[in-house]
């Protein structure tokens, strides 16, 4: 529980068989989780084997897709408060305590891996990673002029289930490029979100994604591409449905609001 909210955390998985036990202990001993999620996306075998005994419940998406797990755990969660984390050994448990105390004043707290003083050594954040998802996130933060954005790649995220219900009705991508549609659903439907600074450290693994840079490259391409359409449909149609009828009016603020609570 996190100040009266129950808190799920998703860990989407695919080929994290020798980390995931370790992350989800570690999850376990930050005592203000109540629900782990483990999305089991084809996974490598011995997953199930891996994660037994421990108290994550094990949901099996057969869609495959980076998007199509966390997508399937967020409709699973039953959480007041919902966060993603990948149980690849590159993240921190205790980042859990970050993003929640943010989660306090946002509607949406981002993960960024590109802060140097968090960038573990061995970790799969060099020069090229680096650069080409703060320069991605730098077009993002300033075609739409939101808040500062310094990485689209981060799978840590925290969103408020009444948010989260306004949002998911505009979620297409099932593949890699998930993260960057949410955060862009989030600022056309101008919610109140923020990127903050979250451990990176070494893979245990084979990275199946930003492992080769021609692959990571192409993503860069995919997510700019996704960037300008929907700063073209926001121009086209500036008003953004917030989904069924009522959720996310709580949470949904305008920018006149941000721009006074942040004078
Ligand atoms: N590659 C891949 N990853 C998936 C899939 N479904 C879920 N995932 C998860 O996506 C996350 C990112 O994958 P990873 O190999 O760590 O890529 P990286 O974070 O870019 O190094 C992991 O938590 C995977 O478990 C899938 O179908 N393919
Ligand atoms: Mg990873």
């Amino acid at each position: 529980m996190w100040n009266g909210k129950r808190v799920s955390v998703i860990l989407p998985t695919y080929n994290e068989k020798d980390s995931i036990r370790a992350f989800i202990e570690d999850l376990e001993r930050q005592t203000v989780i109540d629900e782990i999620l483990v999305i089991n996306n084809n996974a490598a075998e011995g997953t199930s084997e891996a994660i037994r005994n421990t108290t994550a419940r094990e949901v099996f998406e057969p869609r495959q897709g980076y998007g199509a797990a966390i997508q399937r755990g967020f409709a699973e969660a039953q959480g007041d408060l919902i966060a993603v984390f990948e149980p690849d050994g590159t993240f921190m448990a205790h980042d859990i305590h970050k993003v929640l105390a943010y989660a306090d004043d946002f509607d949406v707290v981002y993960g960024s891996r590109t802060v140097k003083e968090l960038i573990w050594q061995g970790a799969n954040m060099g020069l090229f990673l680096k650069w080409g998802n703060y320069a991605v996130a730098k077009l993002m933060e300033f075609l739409f002029n939101t808040t500062n954005l310094t990485d689209v790649g981060c799978t840590v995220r925290c969103v408020h289930r009444e948010t989260l219900d306004g949002m998911r009705p505009h979620f297409t991508v099932t593949g890699s490029f998930f993260g960057p549609e949410m955060m862009l659903v989030s600022i056309a439907q101008r919610r109140k979100i923020i990127q903050i600074p979250v451990n990176y450290t070494r893979r245990v693994g084979h990275s199946s994604v930003t492992g080769n840079h021609g692959v990571a490259f192409l993503l860069g391409l995919k997510m700019i591409h996704l960037i300008l359409r929907f700063r073209l449909r926001s121009w086209v149609r500036p008003a953004w449905p917030s989904g069924p009828a009522g959720a996310g009016a709580t949470s949904s603020r305008s920018g006149a609001e941000n721009s006074i609570k942040s004078a």
